[in-house]
């Protein structure tokens, strides 16, 4: 059975490792892709979110598929550092080999796109959210009937552990970033009755990128796919001697990976409210009687990078 999703991202890095490993699962449809001007610039974004799709997608995939621009704007906004990396990976030799870029960009805003093309649907599909759920957001308040056309939501997002990963001023440390940029749309979204997969914290600390992950890529850079996994991670900083700021992890790529193969990981239903502003804006807390959600807390580390690599190399 054929599994159609719609993926609205920010340009992180691991957000477009996201794209390319969508484009090459398995019995997955990509129905739709949005980008938010969130982690990152959005031009350099949806140009490489293009040529991913060019250069992987299949042939109904490049027909068909359109890129859409968030309108979104930022409560919190992320550094101007982590923002510039879309602007390396969309300069990839890789994503710039062949032109003419005939992937075409969507006519409407992002969230517009999204209601557009759950009205399409026939059955209800699965929503793949790795970056801020402003966009899901506006689309539910736009038009709260395609709630009935969401399946489930898969997004990386939030935290309930006491250390969340946004250091900034004026803020106590406990919100994971995608959560903060908007935390009023997380509350949106916890307020609708859409089925919430979360991949918080708990579960991406277990996948920071480290030496070791950037050996094995580099051993197989003969693989096209693994090659372009390498050069996409040299823009960012691995795990050394102790997580910093900087520090990344496979945040979004886990994500994905929990959407196509959730015997990857662990979960539990949690009940939780999401704290909207203050010096603990977009903190998610557990709640008794507070909203469900299917709280993904653990991982097989080792299964998990053993799977992303192997799907970079088909
Ligand atoms: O909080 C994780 C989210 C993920 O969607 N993003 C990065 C991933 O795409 C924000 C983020 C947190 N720490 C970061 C981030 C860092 N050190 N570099 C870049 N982005
Ligand atoms: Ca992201």
């Amino acid at each position: 059975m054929v599994r159609k999703v719609y993926f609205n991202h920010d340009g992180g890095v691991d957000d477009l490792i996201s794209l390319f490993l969508l484009l090459k699962m398995d019995d997955v449809q990509l129905v739709g892709v949005g980008v938010v001007d969130a982690d990152c610039y959005i031009e350099p974004a949806v140009s490489a979110s293009r040529k991913i799709i060019q250069r992987w997608g299949s042939e109904q995939d490049k027909a068909n598929l359109a890129v859409a621009w968030s309108d979104s704007r930022a409560v919190h906004q992320f550094p101007k550092q982590w923002r510039l990396q879309a602007f390396t990976m969309d300069s990839l030799s890789i994503l710039n080999e062949y032109k003419p870029l005939t992937v075409k960009e969507a006519p409407l805003k992002a969230h517009l796109d999204l209601v557009e093309i759950l009205h399409k649907q026939e059955e209800p599909i699965d929503l793949l959210f790795t970056g801020p759920l402003t966009d899901l957001a506006r689309a539910l308040d736009h038009d709260p009937s395609i709630e009935s056309k969401i399946k489930e939501l898969y997004w990386m997002g939030g935290t309930f552990l006491d250390k969340g990963n946004v250091e900034e001023p004026e803020h106590d440390g406990t919100a994971e970033w995608n959560a903060y940029w908007d935390p009023a749309a997380v509350k949106r979204v916890w307020d609708s009755q859409i089925k919430i997969n979360l991949v918080a914290l708990e579960s991406t600390n277990k996948v920071p990128l480290t030496l070791e992950v950037r050996d094995a890529w580099a051993a197989e850079r003969r693989y096209e796919g693994v090659d372009f996994l390498g050069n996409s991670y040299a823009n960012v900083p691995p795990l050394r001697h102790f997580v910093t700021n900087s520090t990344y992890f496979l945040w979004d790529v886990l994500t994905t990976c929990y959407f196509h193969k959730p015997e990857l990981a662990s979960s539990d239903v949690v009940y939780s409210d999401v704290i909207v502003d203050g010096p603990s804006a977009g903190r998610t807390i557990l709640k008794e009687g507070g909203r469900p959600v299917n709280l993904v807390h653990d991982v097989d580390r080792d299964a998990f990078f053993a799977y992303m690599t192997g799907l970079a190399k088909k």
